[in-house]
C-alpha cells in the first residue's frame, strides 16, 4: 500500500518536474491551434484540476517527511553516457552553425553528452536526434550580429543551464564549447560562462569549461564585421582556457585531399579525433611513463590558450628527432602555432614494442622529451606502446598561452 501511494506520489512530482524543464519549441501556427483547444477542454474538466492541484501541493507540505523523497526523480531527456573512451567525464555544447557541426563530429566518436545550441533550426547538422538540441527562441538566426547572439544568448542562459542539468546530468567535470568565431552566434557563445559555471558547480563538478573558437579564413576576415566578431569572441575567451582552430590553416592542410564539400566535415572529424587521442591516452597505463587524468586535468585548468599537434615520424634514425617531432606537429596542427614560454607542456609518444626495446631509438626518445620540455614550463609526458601504428606518433600539446 505505502509503496504504490509513493508510487503514485513520484508520478505526480515528475509530471511537474517535466512540466517545468519543458523548453518552448517551434510550432506550426495550426498544431499551436490545436492545442490552445484541447487546453480549454482540459480546463473545462474542473473537479479533475481541484483534485490533481491538491494532490500536489500535499507531495510539498509533506516532502520534508524522512524517506519520502529517497526515489530520484530522472528526467527522461537525460542523454546517455558517453561511449567513447576518456580520462575525464566530458560534455560538449557546440553553439552556432560550425559549433554545432563541431559538437556533431564528437558525438558520432561516441560522446553522447552532447549538445547544440542554435538561433535557428536551419542551421543545425543533418541526423542529430532532437534530443541534443537546445533552440533559442527571439529570433531565426542572428545574421552575424554578434549583439544580438549575446542578447538572446544571455535571455535564455536559464533555458541552457537546465538543458545542461536535465540532458547532460550530473556526472560531467569538463564541459568544452565549440564555437565558430565570425558569425553571430558562436562568437556570443562566451555570454554562457557563468551559466556554464553555476551548472558545474551545482553538480560538484572538478573541471571547467573550456572554448573552442575557429579561426576565420584569410579571405573571410577581410570582411570588417567577420574581423571584428572574430576579434570580439577571442577578447571574451581570453580569461578561459581555450582553443583556437585556424581555419585557413586547417583548409590548406586538407586542399588536394578532400573535395570542397568534405572540407569542413573532414576538418571537424580530424580536430574530434586529436582532442579524443588525448583524453583517452590519459586513461591508458603505460609500462614506460604514462600521462594520466591530473596531469590532463592541470593542463586544461591553466587560463589562456591550448594548442595541440601531432605528427608520424616514420624514420627513427634521424639525429634530431626532437625537433622534428615538435616542428612535424607544429606543421600538422589545426591550432596557430604555440608562442613562446607555454605554461605547460605535453608529449605523449606512441611508439612500437621494436622502437622501445631498441637502446638507440630509447636514448633518442628521450633526448625528444627532453627538448619539448625544454620549451614549457612544466613538461607532462608519456610513452605508449602500440604495435600497429605508421611509424612514431607524437602528440604535443602546449597550454597557458598569451594568443
Ligand atoms: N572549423 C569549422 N569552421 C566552420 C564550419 N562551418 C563554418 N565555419 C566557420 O565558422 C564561421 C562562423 O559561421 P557560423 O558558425 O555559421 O555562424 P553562427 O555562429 O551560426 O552565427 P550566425 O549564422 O550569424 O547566427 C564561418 O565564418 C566559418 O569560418 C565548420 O564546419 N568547421
Ligand atoms: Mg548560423
Amino acid at each position: 500500500m505505502a509503496s504504490s501511494i509513493k508510487a503514485a506520489f513520484t508520478k505526480v512530482r515528475k509530471k511537474v518536474n517535466n512540466n517545468n524543464l519543458k523548453q518552448p519549441t517551434y510550432k506550426k501556427a495550426d498544431e499551436q491551434k490545436d492545442e490552445t483547444l484541447e487546453e480549454k477542454n482540459m480546463s473545462t474538466k474542473d473537479t479533475d484540476q481541484t483534485t490533481d492541484d491538491t494532490y500536489i501541493n500535499d507531495v510539498d507540505d509533506w516532502g520534508f517527511v524522512g524517506g519520502m523523497d529517497d526515489e530520484v526523480v530522472q528526467d527522461d531527456r537525460l542523454l546517455p553516457e558517453n561511449t567513447a573512451t576518456s580520462a575525464l567525464k566530458c560534455a560538449f555544447i557546440g553553439v552556432g552553425g560550425a559549433g554545432g557541426k563541431l559538437a556533431k563530429a564528437f558525438l558520432d566518436l561516441g560522446f553522447n553528452k552532447t549538445l547544440i545550441v542554435n538561433t535557428t533550426e536551419k542551421d543545425l547538422p543533418d541526423g542529430v536526434d532532437s534530443n541534443h538540441v537546445v533552440l533559442i527562441p527571439g529570433s531565426d538566426g542572428v545574421g552575424k550580429d554578434i549583439e544580438l547572439g549575446k542578447k538572446l544568448l544571455q535571455e535564455n542562459s536559464a533555458l541552457v543551464e537546465d538543458a545542461c542539468r536535465s540532458r547532460l546530468g550530473n556526472d560531467v567535470d569538463w564541459v568544452f564549447v565549440l564555437a565558430g568565431g565570425g558569425g553571430g552566434t558562436g562568437s556570443a557563445s562566451s555570454i554562457l560562462t557563468h551559466a556554464l559555471a553555476r551548472y558545474l558547480k551545482s553538480i560538484e563538478a572538478g573541471g571547467g569549461v573550456i572554448y573552442v573558437v575557429t579561426k576565420p579564413t584569410a579571405q573571410e576576415l577581410l570582411n570588417p564585421t567577420i574581423e571584428n566578431n572574430y576579434t570580439t569572441a577571442l577578447n571574451d575567451v581570453t580569461g578561459n582556457p581555450h582553443i583556437i582552430i585556424d581555419n585557413e590553416r586547417q583548409l590548406q592542410l586538407l586542399r588536394g585531399k578532400v573535395g570542397l564539400l568534405n572540407m569542413y566535415p573532414a576538418a571537424n572529424n580530424s580536430f574530434a579525433k586529436l582532442l579524443h587521442q588525448v583524453l583517452k591516452l590519459a586513461n591508458e597505463s603505460s609500462s614506460i611513463s604514462a600521462f594520466d587524468s591530473n596531469d590532463l586535468e592541470k593542463c586544461l585548468k591553466t587560463p589562456g590558450r591550448i594548442f595541440l599537434g601531432s605528427t608520424v615520424v616514420k624514420d627513427t634514425g634521424g639525429r634530431d628527432i626532437g625537433s622534428t617531432l615538435l616542428q612535424g606537429s607544429i606543421k600538422g596542427s589545426p591550432c596557430p602555432a604555440p608562442t613562446q614560454g607555454p605554461e605547460t607542456g605535453v608529449l605523449l609518444l606512441l611508439a612500437t614494442s621494436l622502437m622501445a626495446s631498441d637502446p638507440d631509438i630509447s636514448k633518442r626518445l628521450e633526448a625528444a622529451t627532453a627538448y619539448v620540455g625544454g620549451r614549457a614550463n612544466t613538461l607532462f609526458s608519456g610513452i605508449y606502446i602500440k604495435d600497429s601504428i605508421p611509424g612514431l606518433i607524437a602528440i604535443t600539446m602546449f597550454g597557458g598561452m598569451k594568443n
